[in-house]
């Protein structure tokens, strides 16, 4: 079964225990993937490598008892030896979604194989040129934000000389356009963002904090991928 051919980042759900309000992680990815995320990421700034891997395991058992294991691609933020690591415990994690700062893509394609689903987060600047020149037929989607700034990741977005950019709907309207491979784009993305954002013809949405912080996540979740679908 390659995951590669399905997958699907319309929906995509990224979260770690910092970001569900002392809930269970688990508790909230079954809200999300009920109510029809496509898509999910492990992320967490403060969690041990112990713990992410509990967590990956935790989110795949959901994942399996809502007989999603097939259609919803499961990654690891920024830690490709956790990915390996997972594999080896029998955790069926589906692949890595890296930053520019991580493990070069190329490497974790290497070392994860042709199946594994690998992400990277765009560059802040010189975007267009980036997705002209650099070798994108290894990555499967690109991840460009933020939209909006963000106490979710305060330093999203911001340039060297302390200025912050955000993506403008016009820059990802030809990022859509132009890049080979699919975008979904996050960053204090709410409900009210989804039709412009799909305007765009950007793949997907992805959000943090309007799922994993919403005090009814199942109900934000139904909300966000039927405004995504409906717009
Ligand atoms: N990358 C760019 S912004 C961001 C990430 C992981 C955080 C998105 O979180 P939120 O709470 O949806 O703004
Ligand atoms: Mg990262």
């Amino acid at each position: 079964m390659n995951k590669r051919s399905l997958l699907d980042i319309s929906s995509y759900l990224i979260l770690g225990p910092e970001n569900t309000k002392n809930r269970p992680v688990p508790d909230i990815v079954r809200a999300a993937l009920v109510a029809g995320f496509t898509c999910l990421q492990v992320r967490s700034k403060t969690a041990t490598a112990r713990e992410m891997l509990a967590l990956a395991r935790a989110c795949a058992e959901v994942r399996a008892e809502l007989g999603l294991a097939d259609r919803v691609a499961l990654l690891i933020d920024d830690r490709l030896d956790l990915v390996l690591a997972a594999r080896d415990l029998g955790i069926p994690v589906d692949g890595v979604h890296v930053g520019q700062t991580d493990v070069p893509p190329g490497i974790c394609r290497r070392l994860l194989g042709e199946d594994a689903i690998v992400g990277l987060s765009a560059p802040r600047t010189e975007l267009l040129e980036y997705i002209h020149t650099g070798d994108l037929s290894i990555i499967d989607y690109l991840g460009a934000g933020p939209l909006h700034p963000t106490a979710t990741k305060p330093d999203a977005g911001l340039l060297a000389d302390g200025t912050r950019h955000l993506r403008t709907l016009e820059e990802l309207r030809t990022l859509a356009i132009e890049s080979p491979i699919p975008v979904v784009v996050g960053g204090g993305v709410k409900k009210g963002d989804l039709p412009a954002l799909k305007a765009t013809s950007v793949a997907g949405f992805f959000v943090i904090s309007a799922v994993a912080g919403a005090e009814d996540p199942g109900r934000a979740a139904k909300e966000l991928v039927e405004t995504w679908k409906q717009a």
